[in-house]
């Protein structure tokens, strides 16, 4: 159920001054910036608050984030631990990675249509997950150290592309001026999170860009990042830093309506070997609603999932569904 800040805040203060209070606090698959710094910042929160914390996903942290995870230390918790999910739609974005037990709360900023936890703080309308941490700390008389605003301002730059998504809106200069105010240095993240490149993230970019598909007068455009691609490239894998907000990519292309990207993941990847993410550039298309058809899901600006089929074929079910919808 949906709570307001204030109950949130209340009942998660209850829970943590507890005796022998412990949270699992749990990232999603896959993770990005924001899933990791909301979850840093929360273990942070919690144990300022009294609690014993344990941070956890199903993958391990990407590289560019790890100099500041790594300064978080974690508690070594038992079985009455309680489940805290951060930055995930639904359950299955949490990998199962503690099995099946429920979760006591959830803090997320996408919306799942039922139900995810018994005692939810949700904000859809929000541009990332640290923003929602951001004010539980506030409302919990946490004091935002330096740490802390670098965590929650790295996983802010990182979900907003800079301040450049359709997501990003004035919520999200707000939480960024508080978070400069406690410390967070907005050039040195900014540069480090979104505009350094490595090399084989240039070299990836220049694969991409050769093998783009420009359909429906441009309005549709499409790219493919294979296995092969990435051995050749000396990437290790789709978590690898040199893949971070790849999605973004064919935005730059100016007749964009609808861009979509499909990344191949290995054979043994247990939800499908085809990685698709969809972009609605245009506010007349909803790429949640295309995901949604493949089996996917997201928000309406930017969605995905995964295919059990071959990168070539889910390019050409996205491609064949997206051209009839742009008519
Ligand atoms: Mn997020």
């Amino acid at each position: 159920m949906y709570y307001s800040l204030s109950d949130f805040s209340d009942r998660l203060r209850i829970a943590c001054t507890a005796e022998n209070a412990q949270f699992f606090i749990v990232y999603h698959i896959n993770p990005d910036g924001d899933c990791i710094g909301s979850a840093y910042a929360l273990a942070l929160i919690l144990r300022e608050l009294g609690a014993k914390v344990c941070v956890c996903g199903r993958d391990s942290v990407p590289e560019q984030f790890r100099s500041m995870t790594a300064a978080v230390s974690m508690d070594s918790l038992d079985e009455s631990a309680q489940y805290i999910a951060v930055d995930c739609s639904d359950r299955s974005r949490t990998g199962q990675v503690l099995g099946t037990k429920q979760y006591a709360f959830w803090i997320d900023h996408h919306g799942a249509e039922n139900e995810q936890a018994a005692i939810e703080y949700v904000h859809p309308e929000r541009s990332a997950c640290s923003e929602l941490v951001l004010d539980l700390a506030e409302m919990l008389g946490v004091p935002i150290t330096k740490q802390l605003a670098d965590l929650l301002y790295t996983a802010l730059v990182t979900d907003t592309s800079c301040f450049r998504t359709s997501s990003t809106n004035e919520a999200s200069f707000l939480s960024a001026a508080r978070l400069i105010q406690a410390g967070a240095n907005p050039y040195e993240i900014g540069r480090k999170q979104t505009m350094i490149k490595s090399k084989e993230r240039i070299a990836l970019e220049s694969r991409i860009f050769s093998g783009l598909h420009e359909l429906c007068g441009g309005r549709l455009i499409t790219g493919m990042i294979t296995q092969k691609d990435l051995a050749e490239i000396g990437i290790a894998d789709q978590n690898a830093p040199a893949m971070q907000n790849i999605n973004n990519l064919l935005e730059i292309i100016g007749s964009a309506e609808l861009t979509v990207m499909v990344r191949e993941y290995p054979p043994e990847n247990p939800e499908g070997h085809s990685r698709f993410a969809v972009k609605a550039i245009s506010p007349l298309y909803s790429a949640k609603a295309i995901a949604k058809h493949f089996g996917g899901g997201g928000h309406i600006p930017a969605a995905g999932g995964f295919l059990k089929k071959s990168p070539e074929e889910t390019r050409a079910l996205l491609e064949d569904y997206c051209c009839k919808l742009l008519g």
